[in-house]
């Protein structure tokens, strides 16, 4: 067989595993419950660490939370990607690749921060972010139309959006932060006015549906770690929402017209092929959110999800 050798990883069997749920409800609880967690235990053979523990961060919600800069639940989601920051970390630095289940994509500032972190402490480095998502989220509190801070994540954590409040993310810290040179997007479809401009802006690699249709996820996979190069650990933040709602209808911002499930399983693989992936997220699973009949919708977005997840740490694998 072909066994892929972690590059970036001290405990390549060992996987950290943090189960949140932040935004969106029944998703980590959804996702155990149809047997990931065993899957990658029995049959992909990790050694996972987990808290047996679904956070649901009660005790760190404020009694009162206005908005901040249009920002809605501002402290809430400060604190909560604060501490889940803490427990990546944490999992992080043990060397062991992290994977968490959330929640919304908000929590992407609690990840992604959290493995920056320690991979610059660990082995002096700064990882990369594939962001797979039919959404940029990059807005900043000013460009947002909505004030959903799972709209923001990005401009958190590369720094284009700051805040001086130490309890509305200024807890974040240059240690947390990811360059826009090493962020990637794939999937993208809906994008605002105000993210366009800032992915223009500051050059951000970014691969539309568009480009999937005109080059072929092939190809659009190699020119993605092109880019990233090959000597540099990656954060894989996956939102399902980048999956086509005809196959994982049960998330809270679909748009027509994403990726097939070989393609969403493809991007993983091809991500667990180069044998940098440090980290993952996989975001925005919403089984409470079933526009099908007798939790077709639901049971079907579970069980994708659960396949991206087999599949970026090595399912495939022949
Ligand atoms: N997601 N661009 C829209 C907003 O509200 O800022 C949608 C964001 C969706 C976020 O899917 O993780
Ligand atoms: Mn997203
Ligand atoms: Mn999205
Ligand atoms: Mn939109």
């Amino acid at each position: 067989t072909s066994m892929v050798q972690p590059k970036f990883l001290s405990k390549p069997d060992q996987l950290g595993v943090v189960a949140c749920k932040p935004g969106v409800d029944a998703a980590p609880s959804a996702l155990i419950e149809s047997g990931l967690l065993s899957q990658l235990r029995n049959e992909l053979g990790y050694k996972i660490h987990h808290d047996d523990t679904i956070h649901s961060y009660k005790e760190l919600m404020p009694a009162s939370d206005p908005d901040v800069r249009g920002m809605k639940n501002p402290l809430a989601v400060s604190a909560v990607t604060k501490k889940l920051s803490e427990q990546v970390y944490e999992q992080a630095k043990e060397g062991r690749c992290v994977l968490t289940l959330g929640g919304d994509h908000s929590i992407a500032i609690g990840t992604v921060s959290g493995t920056a972190k320690a991979i610059r402490e660990r082995l002096g480095r700064e990882m990369a972010v594939i962001w797979v998502d039919a959404h940029a989220d990059i807005n900043t509190p000013e460009t947002s139309d909505s004030g959903n801070i799972h709209g923001m994540p990005v401009a958190f954590l590369t720094g284009l959006a700051k805040e001086t409040r130490e309890d509305v993310f200024g807890w974040l810290k240059d240690e947390h932060m990811l360059s826009l040179k090493k962020l990637v997007y794939i999937g993208l479809r809906d994008v605002d006015r105000g993210e366009k401009q800032i992915l223009r802006e500051n050059g951000v690699r970014a691969f539309s549906m568009h480009d999937i249709d005109r080059f072929g996820i092939g190809r659009v996979m190699e020119m993605a770690l092109g880019h990233i190069g090959n000597d540099t650990p990656i954060h894989l933040s996956f939102d399902v929402d980048a999956l086509d709602p005809m196959v994982a209808p049960s998330t809270g911002t679909p748009v027509r017209g994403g990726l097939t499930l070989r393609e969403g399983d493809y991007i993983a693989e091809c991500v667990h092929e180069t044998g940098s992936l440090i980290a993952m997220d996989l975001v925005e699973v919403n089984p409470t959110l079933e526009p099908g009949i007798n939790d077709i919708g639901a049971h079907e977005t579970v069980r994708a999800g659960c396949s991206l997840v087999r599949c970026a740490l090595g399912e495939s694998l022949l």
